[in-house]
């Protein structure tokens, strides 16, 4: 693997309070030249700032080409800032390498790693590995878009851990040699298309995942995805399959039962009814990771105890915002579903819930095509609150069925609570991005369960 020499400058395009800062913390303490460009000023940086190593050289406000100048020998660029900027087409036409944090980090990570992407089910699926593994006595790294910069453990890493890494389309654009042992990918449905051309590059970008994948890794992969299914030519690695419907796949369902085929034979593995996750596209999440798990141990050489792997499955909580419980408020369940950014991830949420929910929905529209869902939502939900940028659009959209409008979240559920009877299902399951009304879909599901916690003070004390 190539390793950067040890004079090296090196820039990293947006300073971010994940990603960039802890590249730059990284790099600046490894004795680099490091230089942090930033498109925002240093008041609008803050506290980023007072977080940054000192020896670190801030470049803020202007992102202009001239800041290759300097001379650097390495860009290390962040998720959120897309390769098409000036800045990046710059220094590829200078030839000047620009690689993501993920690849910084794989320099300096060892052990075993599984990479998981998808447009929905990637931070469950991920911490569900990891969560398996650690059950199971492995020293394991969760981490990546999860929240957890890879970058910030990546020297924490030993010749026996295993790394479980949640990646984003973004990240993976400008990996060059990271090589996980197994590659995922859940599913590819429409998103990130402010950003893409279309689905062919989103698609593109995430099967970056298993392009430099040798004979002994491992592919897993969605059969029920004709996309995936239709693009398995150019993979070089061992592929696995899970699907609901296909009993052909490697991991697949029958009867509520997941079955994992071995070596010609196939055995019950799994009582899905016994998860405590939620929903058709939970079951897919978990067929992904029991097939990871299982090929982490193979290719460590270890014996698999399939009983144990399903205890670990059944003890996993979940995570925060995806279909969490938030309470129950005069018979009625709210369940906080703030992750849900996507058309397919607010679909996945409705075949969980019963007919007649009550759906709280809305936010900043991400370019997607929301009368997708306009037939499950008519099916499922009897009345409708919108929330955000996108009400116009989605009383339209959303035309067969009852809707109101709030302001605030508070609102929104309050108005939820007066339209619903004993016994119905409130979910927040929004379909957007949170960024008109809040800081990140953890601040909105937060906001949510505040809201329905008060809720709950004020109906208790009628
Ligand atoms: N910026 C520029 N120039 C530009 C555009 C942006 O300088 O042209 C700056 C911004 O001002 C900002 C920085 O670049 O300061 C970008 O930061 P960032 O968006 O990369 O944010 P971080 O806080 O470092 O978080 C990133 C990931 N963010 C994105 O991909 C948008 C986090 O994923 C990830 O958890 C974290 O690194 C650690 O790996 C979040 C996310 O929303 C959860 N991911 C998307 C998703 O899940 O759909 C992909």
């Amino acid at each position: 693997m190539k390793k950067l020499k040890n004079k090296s400058k090196i820039l990293v395009v947006g300073l971010g309070k994940l990603s960039g800062l802890s590249a730059c913390n990284f790099l600046a303490k490894k004795g680099f030249a490091v230089y942090a460009s930033d498109n925002r000023n240093e008041k609008q940086l803050g506290n980023i700032l007072a977080e940054l190593d000192s020896s670190v050289k801030v470049l803020a406000g202007s992102q202009t080409p001239d800041i290759l100048n300097e001379g650097f020998d390495l860009i290390v660029l962040s998720p959120g800032v897309p390769k098409s900027i000036p800045l990046i087409k710059a220094a590829n036409e200078k030839h000047i390498p620009v690689i993501a944090e993920i690849e910084l980090a794989y320099k300096y990570m060892k052990g075993r790693s599984i990479a998981i992407t998808g447009t929905d089910g990637k931070s469950t699926t991920t911490s569900m590995v990891g969560h398996i593994l650690k059950e199971m006595g492995f020293d394991v790294f969760t981490g990546g878009n999860l929240g957890i910069p890879f970058i910030s453990y990546a020297e924490n890493t030993t010749e026996d851990s295993i790394t479980v890494l949640e990646l984003s389309s973004f990240q993976l654009e400008t990996i060059d040699e990271f090589r996980p042992d197994v590659a995922v990918i859940l599913n590819v449905t429409p998103d990130h298309l402010d950003r893409y051309s279309g689905m062919d590059e989103y698609f593109e970008a995430k099967l970056r995942i298993a392009k430099n994948q040798h004979g002994d890794d491992v592919y897993i992969y969605n059969k029920d995805s004709e996309m995936l299914s239709g693009k398995l030519d150019g993979i070089g690695s061992k592929k696995l399959s899970f699907s609901t419907t296909n009993k052909k796949a490697d991991a697949y369902l029958e009867n509520g039962s997941v079955f994992l085929r071995r070596n010609n034979s196939s055995g019950k593995i799994l009582d899905t009814a016994k998860m405590k996750i939620m929903g058709m596209h939970n079951i897919e999440n978990s067929m992904a990771s029991i097939l990871s798990v299982v090929s982490i141990i193979e290719k460590n050489e270890k014996k698999i105890d399939i009983d144990r792997i399903a205890e670990s499955c059944y003890s996993f909580p979940g995570l925060e915002h995806r279909m969490e419980e938030a309470g129950v408020v005069g018979g009625r369940k709210f369940i906080n579903d703030s992750k849900a950014t996507t058309v397919n991830s607010v679909e996945m949420a409705l075949r969980s819930i019963p007919s007649g929910s009550i759906l709280i929905m809305g936010g900043r529209t991400k370019g997607d095509d929301y009368s997708r869902l306009a037939s499950t939502i008519k099916t499922k939900i009897k009345q409708l609150v919108l929330i955000g940028e996108s009400v116009n659009e989605f009383k339209n959209t959303f035309r067969d069925v009852s809707s109101v409008t709030a302001d605030t979240m508070d609102a929104a559920v309050r108005k939820a609570f007066d339209l619903s009877a004993e016994g119905d299902v409130i979910l927040l399951s929004p379909g957007c991005a949170s960024f008109d009304m809040f800081t990140d879909f953890e601040e909105r599901g937060k906001v949510f369960k505040d809201s329905v916690r008060k809720l709950k003070e004020e109906v208790s004390c009628i």
